[in-house]
């Protein structure tokens, strides 16, 4: 009698477990959260996007490993990787097509061309964004609270490039060049205004585009008026090549740029006239004195057998801060995370991320570097 009482218990027990188990799953049930991301993955400036679409990548993975509860399910992140080739019309298209696909959120654009034209779109579909890279300071000017950024935009790093080279390098005879880009232009502009500002005048101004690699026409120009610094709005992809045109014609100036040009992969494009010679300045500190920068740094090189090109750290941070947002609110509807969104504070990677009124991040730090055969190291920070 025992051992029957027994066995009936146990089978009753097991049961009301099986029961509690699927009650359990259900509760438990996936709930799908799509983040587009949206970079070059094609063309010239691929190897930024796929440094950006990393980052990403190592967010999602971390955002799908905290088990976050959203809207009475566990939330599974998955990315929505998109290739605008850095060309503001398929920017846009793409842009309409994570609006279609119903989103939740995007991660992009990475270059400010493609980023103003589509942050309208996402705004006029209830789409929050966070651009990482998109450093034109009328991404975030045009009005619209579904827009935010993470990295210090080209109206603090024009000015500071301007004064390191007006004060620290001491430049007479500058030359300024753009890539006619969203990006580029107004860059330059920036640099420029802010040197005559310093007392230092622009002897000449020159223009190219960012898919242009021959530059020998525009720097036979310009060695005429034997500059000691040449001022470059644009990307890598063009920089490199103009280092190495540089040195072919015996300039001896030195070259400064953008965070565009302020990457690993430069080492690679400019060959060995990227050393001391070469000065950037990038949104942030730099990656040795982020508070998670080292920790990033080896998690990245482990998972990518790869360098950080420049953004990966703050596209990480983006989603990051997108996910905890969502987990704010308890959901991944917009109406409802949008306002913890703009109200966040989020200790990422790169230092605290808090937005202002205008979505861009507040206290963005900057860094100018300079290169050695090791790599970019920095040579002045501004905070
Ligand atoms: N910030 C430089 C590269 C991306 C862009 O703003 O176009």
């Amino acid at each position: 009698m025992v051992k029957k009482f027994q066995r009936s218990s146990l089978n009753t027990i097991a049961a009301m477990l099986v029961g509690m188990g699927a009650a359990g799953a259900s509760q438990a049930a996936d709930v799908v959260v799509k983040i587009g991301h949206v970079a070059p993955l094609s063309g010239p400036q691929a190897h930024y996007g796929k440094d950006n679409e990393s980052g990403a990548r190592m967010a999602i993975d971390d955002l799908n490993a905290m088990k976050i509860q959203l809207d009475g399910g566990t939330a599974k992140f998955e990315l929505v990787g998109e290739d605008d080739a850095a060309d503001p019309k398929t920017g846009a298209i793409v842009a309409q097509k994570l609006c279609d696909m119903k989103v939740n959120g995007v991660i992009g654009h990475l270059n400010s061309g493609t980023t103003i034209p589509a942050s309208r779109i996402y705004n006029d579909c209830g789409i929050p964004m966070i651009t990482p890279s998109a450093t034109n300071p009328k991404v975030t000017q045009q009005g619209f609270d579904s827009t935010f950024r993470v990295i210090a935009h080209d109206g603090m790093l024009g000015v500071a490039l301007a004064k390191y080279a007006a004060k620290d390098l001491k430049a007479k005879r500058v030359v300024v060049i753009d890539d006619r880009t969203g990006y580029g232009q107004p860059l330059a502009d920036i640099f420029a205004k802010e040197m005559e500002a310093n007392g230092v005048k622009v002897i000449e101004r020159q223009y190219t585009n960012d898919k242009a690699t021959d530059f020998n026409a525009i720097l036979t120009a310009v060695k005429k008026s034997n500059p000691d610094l040449v001022f470059y709005g644009g990307m890598d992809a063009q920089a490199g090549p103009m280092l190495r045109q540089m040195k072919q014609l015996g300039m001896k100036a030195n070259l400064m740029g953008g965070d565009g040009i302020c990457t690993s992969e430069l080492m690679k494009l400019g060959g060995d006239n990227v050393g001391k010679n070469v000065f950037c300045g990038e949104g942030g500190m730099a990656l040795s004195k982020m508070p998670g920068g080292p920790a990033f740094q080896a998690r990245y090189k482990k998972q990518f057998n790869a360098d950080i090109q420049v953004y990966a750290p703050f596209v990480y941070d983006a989603t990051m801060t997108l996910g905890m947002a969502m987990k704010e609110a308890g959901s991944a509807n917009a109406k409802k995370y949008l306002p913890k969104l703009a109200a966040i504070q989020h200790k990422g990677v790169i230092g605290p991320i808090a937005f202002d009124n205008k979505g861009d991040i507040k206290n963005g730090a900057i860094t100018i570097n300079s290169y050695n055969p090791k790599g970019k190291t920095p040579v002045a920070t501004i905070q």
